[in-house]
């Protein structure tokens, strides 16, 4: 049996700056994910210490922080199926040269030091960012997606 899973999803500064809010977003209410939290906002560089603290004191990582802090981000909490192997298999590599044609890196990037999402990679990495990003409150949960509409219906009238 799969399991439903949070994960933490970042569309970085160059993401919104070009304009691809929308695009990136259709990507993952495509594939039937549910967005249950989502905000537009300015990292700090303390929100950004923090957020890549396993890439401090390597030699990207000043310009990491400059690049995550150069303008609003667009913050998610994406919510479904085994949700963080799957949406990092959307996001596609690292390196958008590496990554899959069809993955958001592949299509929208061309180099790793712009590669214009975050998702996270571990269950505990979702954990901690989503908690870095987000208040409890501030994650909505109490409605149906249409695929949670559809299995409701299903199961309560095809037995
Ligand atoms: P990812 O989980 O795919 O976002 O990749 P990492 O956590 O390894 O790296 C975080 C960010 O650091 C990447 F999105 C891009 C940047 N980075 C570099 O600029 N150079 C590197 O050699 C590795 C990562």
């Amino acid at each position: 049996m799969k399991t439903e899973e949070r994960t933490f999803v970042a569309i970085k500064p160059d993401g919104v700056k070009r304009g691809l809010i929308g695009k990136i977003l259709e990507r993952f209410e495509d594939k039937g994910f549910k967005i249950v939290g989502m905000k537009l906002l300015q990292v700090t560089p303390e929100l950004a210490a923090k957020h890549y603290e396993e890439h401090q004191g390597k030699p990207f990582y000043n310009r990491l922080i400059h690049y995550i802090t150069s303008g609003p981000i667009v913050a998610m909490v994406v919510e479904g199926y085994e949700a963080i192997e799957s949406v990092r298999h959307i996001v596609g590599a690292t390196d958008p040269m590496k990554a899959d044609v069809g993955t958001i890196r592949a299509d929208f990037a061309q180099v790793m030091e712009y590669n214009i999402i975050h998702a996270s990679d571990s269950p505990v990495s979702a954990q901690r960012e989503i908690s870095l990003y987000f208040k409890p409150e501030e994650i909505y949960d109490n409605w149906q997606s249409m695929l949670e509409l559809i299995t409701y219906n299903e199961e309560r009238y095809d037995g």
